[in-house]
């Protein structure tokens, strides 16, 4: 049996537990071909507009990857994490502390959906389209693609408060990651996995100050840090620019196992990628990507589709804008 047949068994595997999975999370019954009749291009639009975003800044494929996960934990995958405030006193998702200034990528979602109008007006939801382009990107990037689900129905609501306690936060350790992702049907294993999306993107200097230069209020660095690791770090990241930027992983520009790598060899970033390893169950996973990167590339794929069937909760109707919610036509 050649490598392609085994790609082939693999993704009719996938197809065949993405419908278990997706007949068991998703209220809305998400379909493979919702579009097809309505909007038969739909997926090639995107694919190809994602390709061009991406080949013109590999960077991108990062952030436009990570906001259908921003967007699945709050209030199910709505596309509330797009919408922008349109009364000064209630800000939108988006202007939370945990995404002001860190999610990107809103004006490229902002083409694709623009070409999606003129393709086929008031068909293909936004968050619709987040979904799509998340495999999109991380395939561009060397990751593995999955089926995705579509029909997803956006939400009129987005609200900055309730943002945090939705999303995980760097600072959590297992036990908080595990209650976080079971909020949204999630198990540890989803967690873990899905924590690979760390394989390709960047992240502010500030966001491990405390591990360089004080840990735990006692001004060292974290000893479990690799020492040569750390020395790197505090050049390329000086405690007067905590709005400088480091790759999240060694490899940052491809989606790939080295996130599970840097792991165990004590190059970890943040304090919740840290934290994986303080359960065996984290140790365990991270070895198995290590020596069979192809199982990690396969089940990440696994890892999105349950969670892009998030329900929404309160599903409103299709826009014509995805930064604004207007009744439709
Ligand atoms: C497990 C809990 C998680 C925590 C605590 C967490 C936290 C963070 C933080 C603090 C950053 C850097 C933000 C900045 O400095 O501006 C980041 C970046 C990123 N995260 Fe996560 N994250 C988690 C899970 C995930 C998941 C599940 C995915 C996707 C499946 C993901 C994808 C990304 C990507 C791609 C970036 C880089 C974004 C860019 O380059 O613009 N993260 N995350
Ligand atoms: C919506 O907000 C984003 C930043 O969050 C901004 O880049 C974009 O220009 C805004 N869109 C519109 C149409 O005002
Ligand atoms: C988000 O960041 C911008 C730019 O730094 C800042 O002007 C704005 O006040 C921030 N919004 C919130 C709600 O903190
Ligand atoms: C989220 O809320 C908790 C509890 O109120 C608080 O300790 C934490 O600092 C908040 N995080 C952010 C990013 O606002
Ligand atoms: C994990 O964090 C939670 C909340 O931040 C805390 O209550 C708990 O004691 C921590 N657990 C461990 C094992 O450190
Ligand atoms: C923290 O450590 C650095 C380097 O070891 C030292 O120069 C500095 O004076 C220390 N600061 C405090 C407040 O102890
Ligand atoms: C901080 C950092 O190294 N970021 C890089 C991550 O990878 C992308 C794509 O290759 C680069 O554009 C970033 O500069």
């Amino acid at each position: 049996m050649d490598f392609r047949s085994i790609e082939v068994q693999r993704w009719m595997l996938a197809a065949i537990l993405a419908v278990v999975v997706a007949a068991k999370f998703s209220e809305a019954q998400l379909t493979t071909d919702f579009y097809d009749s309505s909007c038969p291009q739909a997926a090639s639009i995107v694919k190809q507009k994602v390709d061009a975003i991406v080949d013109a800044d590999r960077g991108l494929a990062a952030a436009l990857m990570r906001l259908h996960f921003h967007d699945c934990f709050v209030r199910g995958c709505d596309g509330s994490v797009l919408l922008n405030s349109t009364d000064p006193n209630i800000l939108t998702e988006k202007s939370a502390l945990l995404n002001n200034n860190s999610l990107r990528g809103f004006e490229q979602i902002d083409e694709i959906k623009m070409e999606l109008e003129c393709a086929c007006p008031g068909v293909v939801s936004c968050a619709d389209i987040l979904a799509l382009v998340a495999r999109d990107a991380t395939v561009k990037v060397g990751g593995w693609s999955w089926p995705v689900f579509l029909g997803r129905i956006d939400g009129a609501g987005s609200f900055a408060d309730e943002v945090n306690g939705s999303l995980p936060e760097r600072t959590d350790n297992f036990t908080k990651l595990v209650q976080t992702f079971a909020k949204v049907g999630l198990d540890a294993k989803d967690m873990i996995i899905l924590s690979g999306g760390h394989s390709i993107g960047q992240v502010h200097c500030g966001a491990f100050f405390e591990r360089l230069y004080n840990f735990q209020g006692q001004n060292i660095t974290d000893p479990s840090m690799d020492p040569e690791f750390a020395e790197m770090l505090k050049v390329q990241c000086p405690q007067t620019q905590p709005f400088g930027f480091m790759a999240l992983d060694a490899t940052n520009g491809t989606f790939d196992s080295t996130y599970y790598l840097d792991l165990l060899t004590n190059k970890g970033l943040l304090e919740s990628d840290v934290a994986l390893l303080s359960d065996p169950l984290g140790v365990e996973y991270a070895i198995k990507a290590v020596q069979d990167p192809d199982t990690f590339l396969f089940e990440f794929g696994m890892a999105m589709i349950k969670m892009g069937s998030i329900p929404s909760v309160d599903p409103y109707g299709w826009r014509s804008h995805c930064a604004f919610t207007e009744p439709k036509y």
